[in-house]
């Protein structure tokens, strides 16, 4: 089979044109990767060339030996991801000891995957070994309303919890572990792969401050819904600060209404991490 019949490789521009519709992903803003099942990328061998050099990742991710990746390229453009996938995308292939990877499919007019091809590695690397596999997709991107947040809130993990969770039920519904937050720091690079890795092993989202969000999931609905449900909470706190000439909200979701969701029958087993509930 060719990549772009697989329905990962469809899953994979569909996604990538659902943040783009969104407004998440101005110019080359953003990237995403995918970390292919075994008889996925074996049902599309054919079409892959395994044949090209090796290069350096710039960090060393041994759990993720052998794993193949569909990622977004370096550079390129979310709005022209649907239209051309092969040339705004790839596949890459690590090696046997995580430490390199090699093009095997895509960007064929030229380029190299994301530029944050370390921290998206790394990051699938904690949340496949936190998730016992389930965790596939890893997305980047830079919703307004979240940047907007990182310029007024204390930038601790409690204070967007709770900014974020208290606007909307289906927020500790959605992400009950919370909301880790990284202060702005380089992009690009392993310094900041580093601090996101550190976050990402109990959050599924991290925040980088005056920058956008990581967040992590099994599949391409799942990580974008997630990604959705955050920036939809962040842009009604931002309406509501607006609203009320940054005056504290006056009803929100309290402490009490978070421990009543997760002891009603509606949502049994709902986790909703205590940390956040003191
Ligand atoms: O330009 O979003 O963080 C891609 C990015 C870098
Ligand atoms: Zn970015």
């Amino acid at each position: 089979m060719k990549v772009m019949d697989s329905a990962f490789a469809r899953g994979f521009a569909k996604m990538a044109d659902d943040g783009w519709q969104l407004r998440f992903h101005e110019r080359n803003g953003g990237n995403l990767s995918y970390r292919i099942p075994a008889e996925e990328i074996e049902a599309v061998r054919e079409d892959l060339n395994l044949t090209g050099d090796f290069l350096p990742i710039g960090t060393e991710v041994p759990g993720l030996a052998g794993e193949f990746f569909m990622v977004t390229g370096s550079g390129k453009y979310f709005s022209n991801v649907l239209a051309a996938p092969e040339e705004n995308c790839c596949i890459i292939e690590v090696d046997e000891k995580g430490e390199r990877y090699r093009v095997v499919w895509g960007l064929t007019k030229g380029g190299r995957p994301t530029s944050e091809l370390p921290t998206h590695l790394m990051n699938h690397e904690v949340k496949k070994q936190a998730s016992g596999g389930r965790s596939r997709v890893i997305y980047h991107c830079h919703p307004v309303n979240v940047i907007a947040l990182s310029c007024v809130l204390p930038l601790t993990d409690r204070d967007f919890t709770l900014a974020l969770w208290q606007n909307m039920t289906e927020c500790p519904v959605v992400y009950g572990e919370g909301v880790g937050v990284v202060p702005w720091m380089v992009c690009g690079g392993r310094d900041i792969a580093l601090a996101t890795v550190e976050k990402i092993k109990s959050y599924n989202v991290v925040v980088w401050a005056q920058h956008g969000i990581f967040c992590a999931g099994a599949d391409f609905d799942e990580t974008f819904g997630l990604a959705h449900t955050v920036e939809k909470s962040a842009e009604i706190y931002v309406k509501v600060a607006s609203m009320t000439a940054g005056e504290t909200r006056r009803q929100v979701i309290t402490r009490e209404n978070f421990i009543e969701l997760k002891n009603s029958e509606e949502f049994k087993g709902l986790y909703i991490n205590p940390e956040f509930l003191k």
